[in-house]
């Protein structure tokens, strides 16, 4: 009877937490991002559907499970498809053709997918997420943050290669929305009650670092792939590198509305407009 109740928990636990799935398909698709100005550039991303969304897929995993992955290259130049920790098992797909990959997640933790072609051109574009594996129950919320440079993007899309000389970026996102757009997406906006414990697992894929400042909590690092953190670690800000990512734990313990943001100034703005990049309320009932 115990064992009834058990498995009844757990099921609607599984139903009703965030719509973050295993797909089985995933397509690189080429598109034009939207940004908060309502400008556009050319970008690339890996979704569920062949339709371009500038919110790469969120692949979650649970430990010791095999994840076979379909990666099909919806787009009309080479690309390929890499996860660290896995990379000797990186593929190269033609346009228009598919490739699998398989993947033994036996620990929890967070990866990368990338597109290894053209690194870090294509990566830059957005061709970039997270597979994230987690045996906890926790309510969780996934955030993708990049950066870039609205006059860069043509060039590189047309097979211009990424430089870091002069770059200057001025469009900052979290799955590719800036506030205060964010604050609609389910998948990344954090929330909770008094009691609650949430993670958040977080992947800097842009070229830039990050530096992720919450107000109002202190939270622990549960894993992280970025060399300056260390599982362990108690503390509001987190400097994560490019292409690494962390697992974070908040406890909520008082009500309220928190701002977290990027704490480089320049990363809470759009094209010099405040505060339309990495910015978001939390809010704690
Ligand atoms: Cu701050």
């Amino acid at each position: 009877m115990q064992r009834f109740f058990v498995n009844a928990i757990l099921f609607f636990a599984a139903i009703t937490s965030e719509a973050i799935a295993t797909p089985q398909t995933l397509y690189i698709n080429r598109g034009s991002f939207v940004t908060i100005k309502k400008t556009t550039f050319p970008s690339l991303a890996v979704n569920t559907t062949e339709v371009y969304d500038a919110h790469n897929a969120v692949i979650a995993a649970t430990p010791g499970e095999v994840l076979n992955l379909t990666i099909i290259n919806n787009d009309s130049v080479l690309h390929g498809f890499s996860v660290t920790g896995f990379t000797s098992q990186s593929v190269t797909i033609k346009p228009g053709k598919s490739a699998q990959i398989h993947l033994t997640i036996d620990k929890e933790g967070i990866y990368l997918y990338y597109d290894s072609i053209q690194y870090p051109s294509f990566v830059y574009l957005g061709a970039a997420g997270m597979i994230v594996s987690s045996k906890s129950t926790h309510r969780s919320f996934y955030w993708n943050i990049k950066e870039q440079q609205a006059s860069l993007n043509e060039s590189i899309s047309r097979g211009g290669k990424f430089s870091k000389g002069n770059y200057d970026p001025d469009f900052f996102t979290i799955n590719g929305l800036s506030y205060p757009d964010i604050q609609a997406d389910t998948t990344a906006k954090i929330w909770g009650s008094v009691g609650d414990t949430v993670s958040i697992y977080m992947v800097n894929t842009g070229q830039s670092m990050h530096s992720i400042h919450f107000h109002g909590f202190h939270l622990k690092c549960l894993f992280s792939t970025s060399p300056n953190i260390r599982a362990g670690w108690e503390k509001d800000s987190w400097p994560i590198k490019s292409m690494q990512g962390v697992v974070l734990e908040l406890v909520i313990d008082k009500i309220g509305r928190y701002s977290v943001h990027d704490h480089n100034l320049v990363a809470v703005s759009a094209a010099k407009t405040h505060p339309n990049g990495m910015f978001m309320i939390m809010e704690m009932k």
